[in-house]
């Protein structure tokens, strides 16, 4: 199915993007035969110049895994065994249409995970999958993510996936929470060689503030670094509003017209001054006052927040405070500070006009009654809609790309309730934590196999820019694309069963076409071999660029589209057609925020940590990037330690209202007093997976640790960052 070499010999080279993280760094590739022996960074891409990580350099080993299964796999008297596509497709079909015909369309879970960002695929089926299915039940890793900027950008702009990037390039000032891109290599800001654009911003005399309650190594390329106390950035940015406001250094520059409820922002923050905040964030009165005067002050500046600033108690509320101190500062929307991209997908910008503006709570979880946000319900609501009886029960998963037994709180519990399941179908290159529930599981190909283009990262980057590499080896035999796959399950689950992959994408063309008020005739003229590629074709033609696929293919190193320039008021579909700066149910959460004032925990609060050579729950799996550094480690304050009485390398029970977890202590004075850290994706522990690396260098599963009842009531999002704990000697 996809574009392919044709099959080598000797030892070539070729480009493919990198899908390992949201840099999208441009990589060169050595293949000997079909088999990748080197990556390094693509000089000449327009995007990347020539970086890389060492995840990125990995990319031969990661995907060669032995690991990786290489055929279906179905399950036979309890017990996975290899199977052809077409006996997996038939179980899939078999089994799930029955159980939609007979309890309805919320019978089937869906879950989401993070690499169907980093796929083409990801981006292209499962839309089409959910129309078609029209369950209630979607579980993306959005609810152990970003969603709280979804939804601070739904209620102040109108649109949930118009989320404004800080200009890297050209601030003066950047004010980061909550956020390591030096480790992860940034997210919803898409920038190849951040750790350069950083360093360049210091050489330009910009200045780089960073607020993390570890000294990150991005922390230490800060001009001033506060180790904040853990989920109280809320309080810090109100504080910083506040004295804006009451010092009178807001200034909305060109957006003065296109924003409303300045005053009652100004009002909402009034007794949050840096005074009433600064023993929460154990911070000093006085320093507040400094970021606010210095973000003020700077010539342009952006505040930009993670996910330290997001999976955390007020998530939504930091998340709108970000966007509000833009605002105010008239660094919304301007060059130097946070702007909209315009991707080479997006649909060509219409002129402004009110929009539906932004929906919450439509509907709710059937169990704990979380209100729906963009479409999905909360992650940590996954596993009671499973194992909790009664009508509308989810009684069938269909997983893609996801490992929530280790990425979402109480793995413990969705494990059992996996089990339970009446029909289970995964779409994963391994046997792991969660897809050995699956009844039915569906690999897809190494990503050398694959062809490759950024929907999803391209709206989220620095500088506009298009690029597609297709697959650089042919398609192994036996092996299907993963577009295909996807293609398959929709048929399937979809009740047309044996249909040509081709005619899900036949269908969205025309519907496509038909709503953009397209000619027909463009259908016949759209130039890929695929049909993901012709839908790719399709959205650059009616994209706002002057592109197609045949422009990028004639151009291997990517398109530069640009710097970012300023898109209001035409990205904004708010129903007033302006910037809402104080939406009702932000103004309904800020009453929680200001009494955390009063709560104050005396123990010790958990933070994560992410590993430049780790990602996420998967790559465990690759020996040169599990080991060194990289380790399952709770790391503490050697003065915390001692008052402890717990020794280096010696293991501690770390205990939370979710359960307990066992990991070796790492004393630094990287984390501050009061917080300990330990890292996600660990806990390799569970029988019946096929993960022989990861299996030898388990670590634990940090998430033990919560029982998925600790949520950012706004966005449904887990708290997975600052939330209490006990330390005991293990004996
Ligand atoms: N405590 C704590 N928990 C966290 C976080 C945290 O900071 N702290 N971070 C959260 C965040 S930000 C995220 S995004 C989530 C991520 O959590 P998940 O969305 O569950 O993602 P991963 O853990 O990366 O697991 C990815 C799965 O996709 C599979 N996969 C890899 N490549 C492909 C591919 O090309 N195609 C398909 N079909 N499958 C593929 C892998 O084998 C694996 O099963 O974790 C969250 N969990
Ligand atoms: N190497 C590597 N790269 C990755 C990933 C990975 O697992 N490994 N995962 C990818 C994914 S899915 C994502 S979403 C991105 C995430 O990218 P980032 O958002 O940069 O994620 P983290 O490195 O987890 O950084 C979060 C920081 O927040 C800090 N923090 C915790 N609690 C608080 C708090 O209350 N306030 C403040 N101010 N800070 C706090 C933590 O100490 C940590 O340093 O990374 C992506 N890139
Ligand atoms: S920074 Fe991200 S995209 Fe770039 S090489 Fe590393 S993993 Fe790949
Ligand atoms: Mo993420």
């Amino acid at each position: 199915m996809p574009r392919t070499a044709p099959t080598p010999t000797a030892t070539r080279t070729a480009l493919r993007i990198c899908p390992l993280c949201e840099a999208t760094c441009g990589l060169t590739l050595t293949i000997e035969g079909t088999r990748v022996t080197g990556a390094r960074g693509d000089r000449e891409d327009v995007f990347s110049k020539g970086f890389i990580c060492p995840k990125g350099a990995s990319f031969g080993e990661l995907d060669a895994d032995p690991d990786r299964l290489r055929t279906p796999l179905v399950r036979e008297n309890g017990e996975l065994r290899e199977a052809t596509w077409d006996e997996a497709f038939d179980l899939v079909a078999a089994r799930i249409r029955p159980l939609i015909e007979e309890h309805g369309p919320n019978a089937v879970g869906v879950i989401l995970g993070n690499p169907n960002v980093h796929t083409m695929a990801g981006a292209l089926y499962p839309p089409v999958l959910l129309t078609l299915l029209r369950t209630r039940n979607l579980f993306t890793a959005s609810t152990l993510d970003q969603m709280p900027k979804h939804v601070s950008s739904g209620l102040l702009f109108g649109s949930a996936v118009a989320i404004p990037v800080p200009d890297l390039d050209c601030t003066d000032h950047l004010l980061l929470l909550g956020a390591n891109p030096l480790d992860s290599n940034g997210s919803l800001c898409t920038a190849a060689d951040f750790p350069g654009k950083l360093k360049a911003l210091r050489r330009r005399g910009g200045t780089l503030t960073v607020v993390d309650p570890r000294r990150t190594r991005t922390a230490q390329l800060a001009d001033r670094h506060v180790a904040i106390r853990p989920g109280t950035d809320a309080l810090l940015l109100a504080a910083i509003a506040n004295v804006l406001f009451e010092e009178k250094l807001t200034d909305l520059g060109a957006l003065e017209t296109h924003v409303e409820q300045v005053d009652e922002v100004g009002e909402a923050v009034r007794e949050l001054t840096p005074e009433a905040v600064a023993a929460a964030c154990d911070m000093d009165a006085e320093e507040i006052r400094t970021i606010a005067r210095e973000l003020a002050a700077a010539p342009t500046a952006a505040v930009y927040g993670r996910v330290g600033s997001s999976t955390v108690e007020y998530g939504t509320l930091t998340n709108w405070l970000v966007d509000v101190l833009n605002v105010i500062t008239g660094n919304l929307d301007r060059p130097g500070g946070a702007l909209f991209p315009l991707s080479a997908t997006d649909r060509a910008p219409r002129p402004a006009a009110p929009g539906k503006g932004f929906a919450l709570g439509r509907w709710a979880s059937r169990v704990s009654g979380y209100p729906e946000a963009k479409g999905e319900l909360p992650m940590a609501a996954l596993a009671e809609e499973i194992d909790t009886p009664g009508d509308g029960r989810i009684r069938a998963v269909i997983s893609i790309a996801a490992n929530p037994v280790l990425s979402a709180p109480d793995g413990d519990r969705l494990d059992r309730a996996l089990a339970g399941l009446d029909f289970m179908v995964s779409v994963d290159p391994y046997l792991n934590e969660t897809s050995r529930h699956a009844d039915v599981v569906l690999p897809p190909p190494p990503p050398s196999q694959s062809s490759h283009f950024d929907f999803a990262f391209n709206a989220f980057a620095v500088r506009n820019q298009a690029r597609f590499t297709p697959a650089v080896v042919p398609l192994e035999e036996g092996r299907m694309d993963e577009c295909e796959i996807q293609a398959r399950l929709v048929l399937a689950v979809g009740g047309m069963h044996g249909a040509e992959p081709s005619a899900v994408d036949d269908m969205v063309i025309e519907n496509t076409l038909t709503k953009a008020g397209a000619p027909k005739e463009l259908a016949e003229q759209l130039t890929g071999r695929t049909g993901p590629e012709r839908r790719l074709d399709m959205m650059l033609r009616l994209g706002p660029y002057d592109l197609s696929l045949d422009k990028l293919l004639e151009n291997p190193h990517g398109v530069d589209l640009g710097p970012l320039q300023p898109r209001v008021p035409q990205i904004l579909k708010t129903r007033s057609g302006r910037i809402e700066l104080l939406p009702a149910p932000i103004a309904a959460d800020l009453p929680r925020l200001r009494r955390a004032l009063e709560e104050r925990t005396t123990s010790l609060v958990l933070v994560g940590r992410r590993h430049l050579r780790s990602n996420n729950s998967w790559m465990h799996n690759v020996a040169t990037l599990n080991g060194g550094s990289n380790r399952c480690t709770l790391q503490i304050h050697p003065d915390d330690a001692a008052r402890l009485g717990l020794e280096d390398g010696v293991p501690v029970r770390i205990t939370s209202d979710g359960g307990q977890v066992e990991a070796p202590v790492e004393i630094t004075d990287a984390v501050r007093t009061g917080v300990v850290s330990l890292p996600h994706g660990w806990g390799h522990d569970r029988p019946g997976t096929r993960m022989s690396v990861a299996a030898a260098r388990p670590g634990v599963n940090v998430n033990q640790l919560l029982d998925g009842s600790r949520l950012d009531p706004l966005s449904g999002t887990a708290v997975l960052n600052g939330f209490p704990v006990d330390l005991s000697p293990v004996r």
